[in-house]
């Protein structure tokens, strides 16, 4: 891996290259250099099946890095270092930020030291963050650049659905009869769950540019607990704003991680709602009525949209998400069905919410 870094226009000698992280999708490394006035760097080999288009990919991230850090440096803020990612070019290749080695798509990073990620969500670390959400799609509403789509159809649910439909009728692993029960309870819910494709066909819903993965996970923070920045920039791409305010509450409201057994601990926070949206909307100055007002939406859009893939990959015998034992999808599934349940309670809550912070 000493060779891979090799190709990258870093600067120092790296000693060590370790795993880091646990992505379900991308593998990632941790180069430690020897020199002290050198940084160290993040390693990823880039899942290939599920981003094909590596230069679609890599010219959405140094896009939106190079945008957000014109941004930073405009507004005189401090330490930008730490608050958008850096990407390495190669050596042999300025514009160029992914070396094939005939095998794999490797990328580097800036390695962020002196970060923690918070496993522990509090309505004051919810509020920063959702600041932080909108302030983010507030500084790429103007990117000069034409965005593409890393995955196709990523937060389509009507085309997550198909891929469930798909699933269900080639069952290659006879996994279909003993999920009779959750198939059932995703019927139910698809024509009310498809509304934001139906308003986008009508001209009433827009596509901005999303970060699309904002799970807790996914934001690094100082260790004073302020905010630095969001990591995992493969999925930023044109979408509803409702993608990353529901990812963000899929994971930040649910007390139990996504793949725990214990469903009867899902539930949806509300003080983290609350606290979350009202930070959003304090940065999010751009929204439409129409967006606004479907923020509950897309806080139940989120967990159901997880349910139907992650249901899809256990039919389909996990060919997507890693798994750690042979249920884990389907535990992971049967979690965010109880998330989707809580929420559906919790509905005329948050829509008295919203109509309170509309005045
Ligand atoms: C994947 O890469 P990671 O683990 O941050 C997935 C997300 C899911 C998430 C569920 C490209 O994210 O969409 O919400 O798992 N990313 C992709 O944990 O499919
Ligand atoms: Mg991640």
């Amino acid at each position: 891996m000493k060779n891979i870094v090799d190709k990258f226009a870093i600067k120092g000698t790296v000693t060590e290259v370790k795993p880091l992280g646990n992505g379900l999708i991308n593998t990632t490394y941790k180069a430690t250099t020897a020199e002290a006035d050198c940084p160290d760097y993040v390693l990823q080999s880039v899942n290939h099946a599920v981003f094909p288009d590596l230069d679609v990919l890599m010219g959405n991230i140094v896009a939106v890095t190079g945008h957000i850090r014109k941004k930073l440096e405009a507004r005189g803020t401090a330490d930008i270092n730490r608050k958008v990612l850096e990407f390495v070019p190669l050596k042999d290749d300025a514009e160029k930020y992914y070396y094939f080695d005939g095998e794999k798509y490797w990328r580097i990073m800036v390695f962020i030291p002196d970060t923690k990620s918070l496993s522990e969500v509090t309505p004051e670390s919810a509020a920063v963050v959702g600041e932080t959400f909108g302030d983010f799609q507030a500084m790429l509403a103007d990117i000069p650049a034409q965005l593409g789509e890393t995955i196709k159809d990523f937060h389509n649910i009507e085309f997550r659905l198909q891929q469930l439909k798909d699933a269900v009728a080639a069952n290659p692993k006879g996994r279909v009869a003993e999920v009779q029960d959750l198939l059932g309870e995703i019927d139910k819910r698809a024509d009310v769950m498809a509304k934001s494709e139906r308003l986008y066909r009508e001209g009433k819903l827009p596509k901005r540019i999303c970060h699309c993965d904002t799970k807790v996970d996914n934001i690094l923070f100082d260790q004073d607990g302020s905010v630095l920045c969001v990591i995992d920039l493969d999925t930023v791409m044109p979408s509803f704003i409702f993608s990353d305010f529901g990812d963000y509450l899929r994971s930040a409201a649910n007390p139990v991680a996504e793949d725990s057994p214990e469903y009867d601990k899902v539930d949806f926070r509300m003080d983290i709602f609350k606290a979350f949206t009202k930070g959003y909307l304090k940065a999010a100055t751009f929204l439409t009525p129409i967006e606004i007002e479907n923020l509950p939406y897309a806080a139940l859009l989120f967990p159901y949209m997880q349910l139907v893939r992650f249901l899809a990959d256990y039919i389909n015998g996990d060919t997507y998400f890693g798994i750690k034992y042979p249920e884990h999808n389907l535990v992971r599934a049967r979690n965010q069905f109880a998330l989707v349940q809580a929420v559906e309670r919790r509905t005329p809550e948050m829509e008295a919410f919203i109509q309170e912070v509309l005045g």
